[in-house]
Protein backbone atom coordinates (compact mmCIF):
# COMPACT_ATOMS: atom_id res chain seq x y z
CA UNK A 1 0.00 0.00 0.00
CA UNK A 2 1.03 4.00 -0.72
CA UNK A 3 1.64 5.45 2.99
CA UNK A 4 0.77 8.99 1.52
CA UNK A 5 3.01 10.79 3.57
CA UNK A 6 2.47 14.46 1.89
CA UNK A 7 -1.20 14.72 3.69
CA UNK A 8 0.55 13.86 7.30
CA UNK A 9 -1.06 16.22 9.77
CA UNK A 10 -3.98 17.05 7.17
CA UNK A 11 -7.74 16.75 7.71
CA UNK A 12 -8.51 15.08 4.44
CA UNK A 13 -12.36 14.47 3.42
CA UNK A 14 -12.91 11.02 1.09
CA UNK A 15 -16.16 11.09 -0.63
CA UNK A 16 -17.17 7.71 -1.82
CA UNK A 17 -15.58 4.21 -0.43
CA UNK A 18 -15.92 2.07 -2.64
CA UNK A 19 -12.85 0.51 -3.76
CA UNK A 20 -10.78 3.67 -4.82
CA UNK A 21 -12.12 5.43 -1.68
CA UNK A 22 -11.38 2.45 0.68
CA UNK A 23 -7.73 2.46 -0.95
CA UNK A 24 -7.55 6.35 -0.23
CA UNK A 25 -8.73 5.96 2.87
CA UNK A 26 -5.74 3.33 4.57
CA UNK A 27 -3.12 5.50 2.47
CA UNK A 28 -4.14 8.61 4.00
CA UNK A 29 -4.61 6.93 7.22
CA UNK A 30 -0.93 5.17 7.10
CA UNK A 31 0.39 8.68 6.13
CA UNK A 32 -0.86 10.21 9.66
CA UNK A 33 -3.85 11.86 7.99
CA UNK A 34 -7.18 13.04 9.92
CA UNK A 35 -9.35 11.47 7.50
CA UNK A 36 -13.21 11.77 7.56
CA UNK A 37 -15.49 9.66 5.35
CA UNK A 38 -18.44 9.30 3.93
CA UNK A 39 -20.52 7.22 1.57
CA UNK A 40 -24.09 7.80 0.20
CA UNK A 41 -24.67 4.46 0.35
CA UNK A 42 -24.53 2.93 4.27
CA UNK A 43 -23.38 -0.36 4.09
CA UNK A 44 -19.82 1.32 1.98
CA UNK A 45 -19.58 3.43 5.24
CA UNK A 46 -19.75 0.54 7.47
CA UNK A 47 -17.58 -1.53 5.72
CA UNK A 48 -14.50 1.62 5.62
CA UNK A 49 -15.03 1.70 9.63
CA UNK A 50 -12.37 -0.65 10.40
CA UNK A 51 -10.02 1.12 8.50
CA UNK A 52 -9.94 3.63 10.77
CA UNK A 53 -11.85 7.12 9.23
CA UNK A 54 -14.20 8.93 11.07
CA UNK A 55 -17.68 8.54 8.83
CA UNK A 56 -19.04 11.15 8.86
CA UNK A 57 -21.69 13.18 6.81
CA UNK A 58 -19.74 15.25 4.81
CA UNK A 59 -22.12 17.55 4.16
CA UNK A 60 -22.22 18.86 7.44
CA UNK A 61 -18.46 19.81 7.86
CA UNK A 62 -17.29 23.42 7.50
CA UNK A 63 -14.78 22.42 4.74
CA UNK A 64 -13.03 26.02 5.29
CA UNK A 65 -11.01 23.53 7.71
CA UNK A 66 -10.27 20.65 5.26
CA UNK A 67 -7.38 20.62 3.23
CA UNK A 68 -8.22 18.04 0.63
CA UNK A 69 -11.49 16.38 -1.09
CA UNK A 70 -10.93 13.05 -2.05
CA UNK A 71 -13.20 11.87 -4.72
CA UNK A 72 -14.00 8.50 -5.95
CA UNK A 73 -13.97 8.71 -10.24
CA UNK A 74 -18.19 7.60 -10.50
CA UNK A 75 -19.03 10.47 -8.64
CA UNK A 76 -19.46 13.88 -10.51
CA UNK A 77 -17.63 17.15 -9.87
CA UNK A 78 -19.01 19.54 -12.87
CA UNK A 79 -21.55 17.47 -15.17
CA UNK A 80 -24.40 16.75 -14.91
CA UNK A 81 -23.90 18.32 -11.28
CA UNK A 82 -21.82 18.60 -8.92
CA UNK A 83 -22.15 16.23 -5.91
CA UNK A 84 -23.44 18.39 -2.95
CA UNK A 85 -20.11 17.79 -0.97
CA UNK A 86 -18.26 18.94 -4.15
CA UNK A 87 -20.30 22.11 -4.38
CA UNK A 88 -19.52 22.62 -0.39
CA UNK A 89 -15.95 22.07 -1.00
CA UNK A 90 -15.90 24.45 -4.47
CA UNK A 91 -17.24 27.06 -2.06
CA UNK A 92 -14.84 26.74 0.27
CA UNK A 93 -11.70 26.50 -2.25
CA UNK A 94 -10.77 23.04 -0.92
CA UNK A 95 -8.86 20.78 -3.91
CA UNK A 96 -10.75 18.44 -5.10
CA UNK A 97 -8.18 15.39 -5.96
CA UNK A 98 -8.84 11.88 -7.16
CA UNK A 99 -6.87 8.86 -5.79
CA UNK A 100 -4.28 8.57 -8.73
CA UNK A 101 -3.70 12.54 -7.55
CA UNK A 102 -2.43 11.12 -4.15
CA UNK A 103 -0.54 8.09 -5.97
CA UNK A 104 1.66 10.42 -8.61
CA UNK A 105 2.42 12.61 -5.05
CA UNK A 106 3.50 10.38 -2.54
CA UNK A 107 5.14 7.20 -4.78
CA UNK A 108 8.66 6.99 -4.21
CA UNK A 109 10.31 7.26 -7.87
CA UNK A 110 7.17 6.72 -10.10
CA UNK A 111 8.09 5.34 -13.85
CA UNK A 112 4.36 5.48 -14.91
CA UNK A 113 3.05 3.76 -18.07
CA UNK A 114 -0.08 5.85 -18.27
CA UNK A 115 -2.75 4.37 -20.40
CA UNK A 116 -5.97 6.03 -21.59
CA UNK A 117 -8.84 6.25 -24.71
CA UNK A 118 -12.11 5.24 -25.07
CA UNK A 119 -12.05 1.49 -25.64
CA UNK A 120 -9.01 -1.06 -25.36
CA UNK A 121 -7.75 0.21 -22.27
CA UNK A 122 -7.72 -2.44 -20.18
CA UNK A 123 -6.54 -4.85 -22.88
CA UNK A 124 -3.72 -2.74 -23.55
CA UNK A 125 -2.68 -2.24 -20.16
CA UNK A 126 -3.08 -5.60 -19.13
CA UNK A 127 -0.81 -6.71 -22.26
CA UNK A 128 1.60 -4.35 -21.43
CA UNK A 129 1.90 -5.98 -18.22
CA UNK A 130 2.12 -9.21 -19.46
CA UNK A 131 5.16 -8.20 -21.98
CA UNK A 132 7.11 -6.50 -18.94
CA UNK A 133 6.69 -9.87 -16.93
CA UNK A 134 7.77 -11.63 -19.99
CA UNK A 135 11.03 -9.52 -20.27
CA UNK A 136 11.34 -10.08 -16.25
CA UNK A 137 10.73 -6.35 -15.22
CA UNK A 138 9.36 -5.81 -12.16
CA UNK A 139 6.22 -3.65 -12.52
CA UNK A 140 2.80 -3.11 -11.20
CA UNK A 141 -0.79 -3.34 -13.09
CA UNK A 142 -3.56 -0.84 -12.08
CA UNK A 143 -6.11 2.10 -12.18
CA UNK A 144 -9.06 1.92 -13.73
CA UNK A 145 -8.60 -1.95 -14.15
CA UNK A 146 -9.88 -2.50 -11.32
CA UNK A 147 -6.67 -2.58 -8.92
CA UNK A 148 -6.84 0.65 -7.28
CA UNK A 149 -3.02 2.53 -7.54
CA UNK A 150 -3.23 3.48 -3.98
CA UNK A 151 -2.89 -0.16 -3.01
CA UNK A 152 0.28 -0.93 -5.26
CA UNK A 153 3.89 -1.62 -3.12
CA UNK A 154 5.86 1.65 -2.92
CA UNK A 155 8.82 -1.14 -3.61
CA UNK A 156 11.81 0.67 -5.09
CA UNK A 157 12.57 -2.32 -6.56
CA UNK A 158 9.45 -2.10 -8.83
CA UNK A 159 10.71 -0.39 -12.27
CA UNK A 160 7.27 0.47 -13.74
CA UNK A 161 3.51 1.18 -12.41
CA UNK A 162 1.45 0.57 -15.48
CA UNK A 163 -1.86 2.67 -14.96
CA UNK A 164 -4.92 1.90 -16.97
CA UNK A 165 -6.55 6.12 -16.41
CA UNK A 166 -10.27 6.82 -16.93
CA UNK A 167 -10.91 10.60 -17.89
CA UNK A 168 -12.78 10.38 -14.72
CA UNK A 169 -9.21 9.79 -13.24
CA UNK A 170 -7.12 12.14 -15.19
CA UNK A 171 -9.36 15.30 -14.39
CA UNK A 172 -8.56 15.06 -10.31
CA UNK A 173 -4.80 14.40 -10.83
CA UNK A 174 -3.20 17.61 -11.89
CA UNK A 175 0.14 16.48 -10.53
CA UNK A 176 0.13 13.19 -12.47
CA UNK A 177 3.25 12.85 -14.62
CA UNK A 178 3.70 9.98 -17.12
CA UNK A 179 7.43 8.59 -18.86
CA UNK A 180 4.90 6.99 -21.53
CA UNK A 181 1.60 8.20 -22.10
CA UNK A 182 -0.94 6.09 -24.68
CA UNK A 183 -3.85 7.61 -25.74
CA UNK A 184 -5.60 4.62 -27.82
CA UNK A 185 -8.97 6.17 -29.49
CA UNK A 186 -11.22 8.52 -28.47
CA UNK A 187 -15.13 8.24 -29.53
CA UNK A 188 -18.08 9.62 -27.22
CA UNK A 189 -18.50 8.13 -24.14
CA UNK A 190 -19.68 9.25 -20.40
CA UNK A 191 -20.50 12.81 -21.84
CA UNK A 192 -22.65 13.04 -19.64
CA UNK A 193 -19.65 13.77 -16.97
CA UNK A 194 -18.05 16.20 -19.53
CA UNK A 195 -20.86 18.16 -20.65
CA UNK A 196 -19.67 17.46 -24.61
CA UNK A 197 -17.16 15.99 -26.63
CA UNK A 198 -14.68 18.87 -26.04
CA UNK A 199 -14.94 18.48 -22.34
CA UNK A 200 -14.32 14.62 -22.85
CA UNK A 201 -10.80 15.52 -25.01
CA UNK A 202 -10.04 17.69 -23.12
CA UNK A 203 -9.67 15.25 -19.98
CA UNK A 204 -8.01 12.55 -22.15
CA UNK A 205 -5.36 14.93 -23.42
CA UNK A 206 -3.95 15.46 -19.56
CA UNK A 207 -2.26 12.35 -20.19
CA UNK A 208 -0.08 14.03 -22.26
CA UNK A 209 0.27 17.55 -20.81
CA UNK A 210 1.59 15.68 -17.76
CA UNK A 211 3.84 13.82 -19.49
CA UNK A 212 7.58 14.06 -17.76
CA UNK A 213 10.67 15.79 -20.07
CA UNK A 214 11.57 13.62 -22.80
CA UNK A 215 8.93 11.73 -22.07
CA UNK A 216 6.82 9.55 -25.00
CA UNK A 217 3.48 9.73 -26.40
CA UNK A 218 2.13 6.60 -27.92
CA UNK A 219 -0.97 8.29 -30.12
CA UNK A 220 -3.58 5.94 -32.06
CA UNK A 221 -4.77 7.49 -35.14
CA UNK A 222 -7.23 5.41 -36.77
CA UNK A 223 -10.08 7.61 -35.22
CA UNK A 224 -10.30 11.72 -36.19
CA UNK A 225 -9.73 13.02 -32.46
CA UNK A 226 -7.00 10.92 -31.45
CA UNK A 227 -5.36 12.08 -34.71
CA UNK A 228 -5.94 15.49 -34.38
CA UNK A 229 -4.18 15.28 -30.79
CA UNK A 230 -1.09 13.58 -32.49
CA UNK A 231 -0.73 16.20 -35.36
CA UNK A 232 -1.07 18.96 -32.95
CA UNK A 233 1.61 17.06 -30.65
CA UNK A 234 4.16 16.83 -33.65
CA UNK A 235 3.97 20.82 -34.63
CA UNK A 236 4.05 22.09 -31.10
CA UNK A 237 6.60 19.60 -29.05
CA UNK A 238 7.41 21.81 -26.13
CA UNK A 239 9.44 18.96 -23.99
CA UNK A 240 10.90 16.86 -25.94
CA UNK A 241 9.05 13.82 -26.49
CA UNK A 242 9.16 11.55 -28.86
CA UNK A 243 5.78 10.74 -30.47
CA UNK A 244 5.07 7.23 -32.04
CA UNK A 245 1.95 6.74 -33.79
CA UNK A 246 0.66 3.50 -33.60
CA UNK A 247 -2.53 1.89 -36.11
CA UNK A 248 -4.50 -1.22 -36.40
CA UNK A 249 -5.04 -1.11 -40.22
CA UNK A 250 -1.81 0.62 -41.41
CA UNK A 251 1.72 1.24 -40.62
CA UNK A 252 2.34 4.68 -39.61
CA UNK A 253 5.96 6.36 -40.06
CA UNK A 254 7.65 6.28 -36.75
CA UNK A 255 5.21 4.19 -34.92
CA UNK A 256 3.73 0.84 -34.75
CA UNK A 257 0.77 -0.74 -37.26
CA UNK A 258 -0.19 -3.28 -39.00
CA UNK A 259 0.54 -5.07 -42.56
CA UNK A 260 -0.98 -8.43 -43.57
CA UNK A 261 -2.30 -8.70 -40.35
CA UNK A 262 1.05 -8.52 -38.67
CA UNK A 263 2.09 -6.56 -36.17
CA UNK A 264 5.53 -4.40 -37.49
CA UNK A 265 7.52 -1.18 -36.30
CA UNK A 266 8.53 1.36 -38.74
CA UNK A 267 10.94 3.40 -36.85
CA UNK A 268 14.46 5.08 -38.75
CA UNK A 269 12.65 4.23 -42.24
CA UNK A 270 13.27 0.69 -41.17
CA UNK A 271 10.44 -1.46 -41.15
CA UNK A 272 10.48 -4.72 -38.63
CA UNK A 273 7.85 -7.37 -38.16
CA UNK A 274 7.13 -8.30 -34.63
CA UNK A 275 4.43 -10.75 -34.47
CA UNK A 276 1.62 -12.06 -36.97
CA UNK A 277 -2.10 -11.78 -35.81
CA UNK A 278 -3.13 -14.06 -38.41
CA UNK A 279 -5.51 -16.84 -36.65
CA UNK A 280 -5.34 -15.49 -33.11
CA UNK A 281 -7.94 -15.86 -31.25
CA UNK A 282 -7.34 -13.97 -28.31
CA UNK A 283 -6.84 -10.73 -30.30
CA UNK A 284 -9.66 -10.34 -32.49
CA UNK A 285 -10.33 -7.08 -35.08
CA UNK A 286 -8.23 -4.32 -35.92
CA UNK A 287 -8.69 -2.72 -32.73
CA UNK A 288 -6.73 -5.65 -30.87
CA UNK A 289 -4.62 -5.28 -33.55
CA UNK A 290 -4.48 -1.50 -32.66
CA UNK A 291 -3.76 -2.64 -29.12
CA UNK A 292 -0.79 -4.86 -29.36
CA UNK A 293 0.29 -2.23 -31.93
CA UNK A 294 0.26 0.27 -28.59
CA UNK A 295 1.60 -2.48 -26.37
CA UNK A 296 4.30 -3.25 -29.10
CA UNK A 297 5.25 0.48 -29.35
CA UNK A 298 5.66 1.12 -25.68
CA UNK A 299 7.45 -2.14 -24.87
CA UNK A 300 9.79 -1.14 -27.71
CA UNK A 301 10.34 2.62 -26.12
CA UNK A 302 11.61 0.57 -22.69
CA UNK A 303 14.12 -1.11 -24.96
CA UNK A 304 12.32 -4.83 -25.19
CA UNK A 305 13.19 -7.10 -27.46
CA UNK A 306 11.64 -8.16 -30.44
CA UNK A 307 11.43 -11.38 -29.66
CA UNK A 308 10.25 -10.70 -26.29
CA UNK A 309 7.55 -8.63 -27.44
CA UNK A 310 6.39 -11.79 -29.93
CA UNK A 311 6.47 -14.31 -27.04
CA UNK A 312 4.47 -12.06 -24.80
CA UNK A 313 1.93 -11.50 -27.14
CA UNK A 314 1.76 -14.84 -28.54
CA UNK A 315 1.37 -15.99 -24.70
CA UNK A 316 -1.67 -13.23 -23.54
CA UNK A 317 -4.45 -15.16 -22.71
CA UNK A 318 -6.70 -11.84 -23.08
CA UNK A 319 -9.70 -10.44 -20.72
CA UNK A 320 -12.47 -11.62 -19.04
CA UNK A 321 -15.78 -10.15 -20.32
CA UNK A 322 -14.03 -8.69 -23.63
CA UNK A 323 -14.37 -10.46 -26.76
CA UNK A 324 -13.85 -13.42 -24.24
CA UNK A 325 -14.60 -16.76 -25.94
CA UNK A 326 -16.73 -18.99 -23.57
CA UNK A 327 -17.10 -21.91 -25.77
CA UNK A 328 -19.14 -23.66 -28.62
CA UNK A 329 -21.82 -26.16 -29.07
CA UNK A 330 -22.36 -28.11 -32.20
CA UNK A 331 -21.46 -24.85 -34.52
CA UNK A 332 -22.78 -21.96 -32.69
CA UNK A 333 -19.52 -19.99 -30.43
CA UNK A 334 -20.74 -18.33 -27.20
CA UNK A 335 -18.76 -14.83 -26.81
CA UNK A 336 -18.80 -12.20 -24.06
CA UNK A 337 -17.96 -8.95 -24.73
CA UNK A 338 -20.12 -7.24 -21.57
CA UNK A 339 -17.79 -4.48 -21.28
CA UNK A 340 -19.16 -3.44 -24.52
CA UNK A 341 -20.96 -0.15 -23.10
CA UNK A 342 -21.09 1.90 -25.46
CA UNK A 343 -21.65 1.58 -29.19
CA UNK A 344 -18.32 1.88 -30.24
CA UNK A 345 -17.00 -0.65 -28.48
CA UNK A 346 -19.76 -2.95 -29.84
CA UNK A 347 -18.59 -2.04 -33.19
CA UNK A 348 -15.36 -3.62 -32.81
CA UNK A 349 -17.27 -7.03 -31.79
CA UNK A 350 -19.63 -6.84 -34.55
CA UNK A 351 -17.01 -5.92 -37.36
CA UNK A 352 -15.16 -9.20 -36.45
CA UNK A 353 -17.79 -12.25 -36.68
CA UNK A 354 -20.44 -13.09 -38.99
CA UNK A 355 -23.78 -14.51 -38.56
CA UNK A 356 -24.26 -13.43 -35.02
CA UNK A 357 -27.12 -13.53 -32.35
CA UNK A 358 -26.38 -10.28 -31.24
CA UNK A 359 -27.73 -9.54 -27.65
CA UNK A 360 -27.55 -6.13 -26.36
CA UNK A 361 -29.27 -3.22 -24.14
CA UNK A 362 -29.32 -2.28 -20.86
CA UNK A 363 -29.16 1.54 -20.03
CA UNK A 364 -28.40 3.43 -23.47
CA UNK A 365 -25.52 5.95 -23.81
CA UNK A 366 -26.05 9.35 -26.11
CA UNK A 367 -26.98 8.30 -29.97
CA UNK A 368 -28.14 4.40 -28.81
CA UNK A 369 -26.96 2.08 -31.55
CA UNK A 370 -27.63 4.65 -34.95
CA UNK A 371 -23.55 4.14 -35.73
CA UNK A 372 -24.13 0.53 -36.02
CA UNK A 373 -26.10 0.41 -39.25
CA UNK A 374 -22.95 -0.90 -41.64
CA UNK A 375 -22.67 -4.39 -39.16
CA UNK A 376 -26.24 -5.12 -39.13
CA UNK A 377 -25.22 -7.68 -42.64
CA UNK A 378 -23.39 -9.44 -40.13
CA UNK A 379 -26.31 -9.87 -37.67
CA UNK A 380 -28.40 -12.62 -37.93
CA UNK A 381 -31.09 -12.10 -35.06
CA UNK A 382 -30.87 -9.68 -32.23
CA UNK A 383 -31.93 -10.02 -28.70
CA UNK A 384 -33.27 -7.26 -27.07
CA UNK A 385 -33.36 -6.43 -23.59
CA UNK A 386 -33.44 -3.77 -20.81
CA UNK A 387 -34.43 -0.19 -20.31
CA UNK A 388 -33.19 0.60 -23.91
CA UNK A 389 -34.89 -2.43 -25.59
CA UNK A 390 -37.57 -0.76 -27.53
CA UNK A 391 -35.13 2.19 -28.73
CA UNK A 392 -32.88 -0.39 -29.88
CA UNK A 393 -35.82 -2.13 -31.81
CA UNK A 394 -37.18 1.19 -33.42
CA UNK A 395 -33.07 1.46 -35.06
CA UNK A 396 -33.27 -2.21 -36.47
CA UNK A 397 -36.76 -1.77 -37.51
CA UNK A 398 -37.23 -3.47 -41.27
CA UNK A 399 -33.09 -3.96 -41.02
CA UNK A 400 -32.41 -6.63 -39.02
CA UNK A 401 -35.47 -9.33 -37.03
CA UNK A 402 -35.46 -8.67 -33.52
CA UNK A 403 -36.85 -10.15 -30.33
CA UNK A 404 -37.61 -8.29 -27.21
CA UNK A 405 -37.14 -9.73 -23.54
CA UNK A 406 -37.23 -8.43 -20.50
CA UNK A 407 -33.92 -10.02 -19.37
CA UNK A 408 -30.72 -11.98 -20.16
CA UNK A 409 -32.93 -15.12 -18.71
CA UNK A 410 -35.36 -14.90 -21.31
CA UNK A 411 -32.78 -15.04 -23.70
CA UNK A 412 -31.72 -17.91 -23.14
CA UNK A 413 -34.92 -20.18 -23.04
CA UNK A 414 -35.36 -18.87 -26.47
CA UNK A 415 -32.26 -19.77 -27.63
CA UNK A 416 -32.47 -22.76 -26.08
CA UNK A 417 -36.01 -23.50 -27.45
CA UNK A 418 -34.62 -22.83 -30.51
CA UNK A 419 -30.87 -24.39 -30.20
CA UNK A 420 -31.70 -27.46 -32.46
CA UNK A 421 -32.18 -24.92 -35.54
CA UNK A 422 -29.76 -22.87 -34.91
CA UNK A 423 -27.20 -25.11 -33.93
CA UNK A 424 -27.31 -26.88 -37.69
CA UNK A 425 -25.80 -23.31 -38.89
CA UNK A 426 -22.80 -21.50 -38.09
CA UNK A 427 -22.90 -18.92 -35.73
CA UNK A 428 -21.63 -17.00 -32.69
CA UNK A 429 -24.01 -15.99 -29.95
CA UNK A 430 -22.49 -12.48 -28.85
CA UNK A 431 -23.15 -10.21 -25.82
CA UNK A 432 -22.25 -7.16 -26.97
CA UNK A 433 -24.63 -4.72 -24.90
CA UNK A 434 -23.89 -1.48 -26.27
CA UNK A 435 -25.57 -0.02 -23.35
CA UNK A 436 -24.21 0.44 -19.32
CA UNK A 437 -25.61 -2.53 -17.35
CA UNK A 438 -26.94 -0.41 -14.58
CA UNK A 439 -30.81 -0.95 -14.86
CA UNK A 440 -30.62 -4.64 -14.30
CA UNK A 441 -27.19 -5.24 -13.10
CA UNK A 442 -24.31 -3.61 -10.69
CA UNK A 443 -21.36 -3.36 -12.82
CA UNK A 444 -20.97 -5.02 -16.34
CA UNK A 445 -18.56 -7.86 -14.85
CA UNK A 446 -21.55 -9.12 -13.30
CA UNK A 447 -23.60 -9.22 -16.46
CA UNK A 448 -20.55 -11.02 -17.72
CA UNK A 449 -20.74 -13.69 -15.25
CA UNK A 450 -24.28 -14.03 -15.27
CA UNK A 451 -24.14 -14.47 -19.36
CA UNK A 452 -20.97 -16.89 -18.96
CA UNK A 453 -22.88 -19.29 -16.47
CA UNK A 454 -26.18 -18.95 -18.41
CA UNK A 455 -23.71 -20.28 -21.28
CA UNK A 456 -22.43 -22.84 -19.28
CA UNK A 457 -25.09 -24.15 -16.99
CA UNK A 458 -27.99 -24.27 -19.78
CA UNK A 459 -25.59 -25.12 -22.96
CA UNK A 460 -22.10 -26.10 -22.85
CA UNK A 461 -22.46 -28.40 -19.60
CA UNK A 462 -25.98 -29.41 -20.08
CA UNK A 463 -25.54 -32.97 -20.88
CA UNK A 464 -29.90 -33.06 -20.93
CA UNK A 465 -29.64 -31.19 -24.11
CA UNK A 466 -26.84 -33.18 -25.47
CA UNK A 467 -28.81 -36.27 -25.19
CA UNK A 468 -31.86 -34.43 -26.43
CA UNK A 469 -30.38 -33.33 -30.01
CA UNK A 470 -28.93 -35.29 -32.51
N1 LIG B 1 -21.41 7.24 -4.40
C1 LIG B 1 -21.93 8.15 -3.49
N2 LIG B 1 -22.71 9.17 -3.96
C2 LIG B 1 -22.98 9.32 -5.28
C3 LIG B 1 -22.44 8.40 -6.21
C4 LIG B 1 -21.65 7.36 -5.73
O1 LIG B 1 -21.70 8.03 -2.30
O2 LIG B 1 -23.69 10.27 -5.63
C5 LIG B 1 -20.58 6.15 -3.90
C6 LIG B 1 -21.19 4.77 -4.20
O3 LIG B 1 -22.12 4.39 -3.22
C7 LIG B 1 -19.95 3.88 -4.21
C8 LIG B 1 -18.84 4.84 -4.63
O4 LIG B 1 -19.31 6.17 -4.53
O5 LIG B 1 -19.66 3.31 -2.98
C9 LIG B 1 -18.59 4.51 -6.11
O6 LIG B 1 -17.36 4.91 -6.46
P1 LIG B 1 -16.81 4.50 -7.89
O7 LIG B 1 -17.94 4.31 -8.85
O8 LIG B 1 -15.80 5.48 -8.27
O9 LIG B 1 -16.27 3.01 -7.64
P2 LIG B 1 -14.83 2.43 -7.29
O10 LIG B 1 -15.11 1.04 -6.80
O11 LIG B 1 -14.03 3.30 -6.44
O12 LIG B 1 -14.21 2.22 -8.73
C10 LIG B 1 -13.40 3.22 -9.34
C11 LIG B 1 -13.66 3.16 -10.84
N3 LIG B 1 -15.06 3.41 -11.10
C12 LIG B 1 -15.48 4.36 -11.95
O13 LIG B 1 -14.75 5.09 -12.55
C13 LIG B 1 -16.97 4.50 -12.14
C14 LIG B 1 -13.28 1.79 -11.39
O14 LIG B 1 -13.42 1.79 -12.80
C15 LIG B 1 -11.84 1.48 -11.03
O15 LIG B 1 -11.54 0.16 -11.43
C16 LIG B 1 -11.63 1.62 -9.53
O16 LIG B 1 -12.03 2.94 -9.10
C17 LIG B 1 -10.17 1.43 -9.13
O17 LIG B 1 -9.34 2.43 -9.63
C18 LIG B 1 -14.55 1.07 -13.32
C19 LIG B 1 -15.24 1.87 -14.42
O18 LIG B 1 -16.38 1.55 -14.74
C20 LIG B 1 -14.09 -0.24 -13.92
N4 LIG B 1 -14.59 2.87 -15.00
C21 LIG B 1 -15.18 3.63 -16.08
C22 LIG B 1 -14.92 2.95 -17.41
O19 LIG B 1 -14.00 2.15 -17.52
O20 LIG B 1 -15.66 3.29 -18.37
C23 LIG B 1 -14.54 5.01 -16.12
Amino acid sequence: MIVAKSYSGKRVAVMGLALSGQSAVAALKAGGADVIAWDDNGSKCKETEPLGACITDLKEEDFTKIDALVLSPGIPHSYPKPHEVVEQAKKANTPVIGDIEIFATNYVKPRIIGITGTNGKSTTTSLIGHILKYAQIPHEVGGNIGHPALSFENDTNIIYQVLELSSYQLELAPSLSCEIGVILNISPDHLDRHGDMRGYIKAKSKIIEGLTNNGTAVIGIDDPDSRYIGEGLRQNNCKNLSIQYVSGNHLPKNGVGIVDGCVVSYVNAEESIIVDLNGNTTLPGTHNQQNAAAATSVALTIGISPEIIKAAILTFSGLPHRQELIGSYKNLTFVNDSKATNADATARALSCYKSIYWIAGGRAKQGGIESLGKYFPNIKHAFLFGECAKEFALTLEGKVGYTICDTIHDIFDIILSDLYIAGRQYGVVLLSPAAASFDQFSSYEVRGNIFRSLVNDKIIGNSKLKLNLP
